[in-house]
């Protein structure tokens, strides 16, 4: 052994093997992860698909070169993009997630009881099987005989559905390539028709730091069309910046008056999201509340600190 280095020491300075993940937007720096080996890569039709096994953070799945989890604070993202609209919601019966075919947002779905029916729209079988192969603390929901997989254009077969779900998710990748139109206005007009009248909507918002222009563009077409939206965000050390948002859309409910307190505590143990948690990510930093006028924001005015 080289004198003066533990072996750690070694493999950390000499041997190492990174993935490096370029953000996009560039914004002039990368992020990377200590990598033990690759467990599987390909090409889907759609994508290039990897599985890592990282030295720190668990298992990583990467999309395109991007990450979209590591299984060691996948938890804190998809904790948050589930129960805050299924706690608001009084009787989340019938729930939509459109992309998320790693399973990590049908799993939290299925630990609502009173959800009778969850469609998964996912545009790759790929990434399904590829998280049923690798990463079962992911896809566990999708043996739950409540769960149904479409394997089709989530912009499309929204386009088909009429007053038909209590919450919709899009737990969607990047706003690159196919997923593009999962940002744009007429995806949100035809969701709001797939809704209830009751219905909400939670999409994956990008960073406060990073996506500025993308968050107040998002929220200005989509306070146009629903009664109520907000932004909240959750702590996520894998993904750019370690924040990600989330646009609230609501028709009716308010997730800071309307809250079921009450169905929190038959989830069983949670490692992220509890009722404070719930009610202060809507607390957004001064540069943000400055970026988007208040009319963009009615939920996050309800606050009472
Ligand atoms: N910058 C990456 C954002 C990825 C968000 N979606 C992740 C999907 C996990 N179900």
């Amino acid at each position: 052994m080289q004198e003066g280095f533990t072996e750690d020491e070694l493999r950390l300075t000499t041997m190492d093997l990174w993935f490096e993940e370029k953000l996009e937007p560039p914004v002039g720096t990368t992020f990377r992860v200590l990598v033990n080996r690759t467990i599987e890569r390909f090409r889907s039709e759609y994508q290039e698909i990897a599985v890592l096994e990282t030295e720190k953070l668990g298992k990583m799945l990467i999309l395109d070169g991007v990450i979209m989890l590591s299984e060691f604070d996948e938890f804190a993202y998809h904790e948050m993009i589930i129960h805050v609209p299924l706690l608001t919601h009084p009787n989340p019966k019938k729930v939509l997630v459109i992309g998320g075919g790693d399973g990590g947002s049908i799993r939290e779905i299925v630990k609502h009881k009173e959800v009778e029916e969850v469609h998964l729209c996912e545009i790759d079988r790929a990434v399904v099987e590829v998280s049923k192969r690798h990463l079962p603390t992911l896809s566990s929901g999708f043996s739950d005989p409540r769960v149904k997989i479409f394997y089709e254009d989530g912009a499309k077969f929204v386009k088909n559905k009429k007053g038909e779900y209590d919450v919709i998710i899009v737990d969607s990748t990047d706003p690159v390539g196919a997923a593009v139109v999962l940002f744009e206005e007429p995806f949100y007009r035809d969701m709001y028709e797939a809704l209830k009248p009751d219905g909400i909507i939670v999409s994956q918002c990008e960073s406060i730091y990073y996506h500025q222009d993308l968050i107040k563009r998002m929220l200005s077409f989509i306070s146009n069309i629903f009664e109520l939206t907000g932004y909240y965000y959750s702590l996520v050390p894998t993904y750019p910046s370690g924040t990600i948002g989330f646009a609230f859309c609501s028709k009716k409910y308010n997730p800071l008056k309307d809250l079921d307190e009450k169905r929190y505590y038959k989830l069983g143990k949670l490692k992220y999201y509890n009722p404070q948690i719930h009610k202060t990510s809507f607390c957004l930093p001064a540069f943000i509340r400055e970026l988007l006028p208040p009319d963009l924001l009615k939920i996050n005015n309800d606050l009472i600190v």
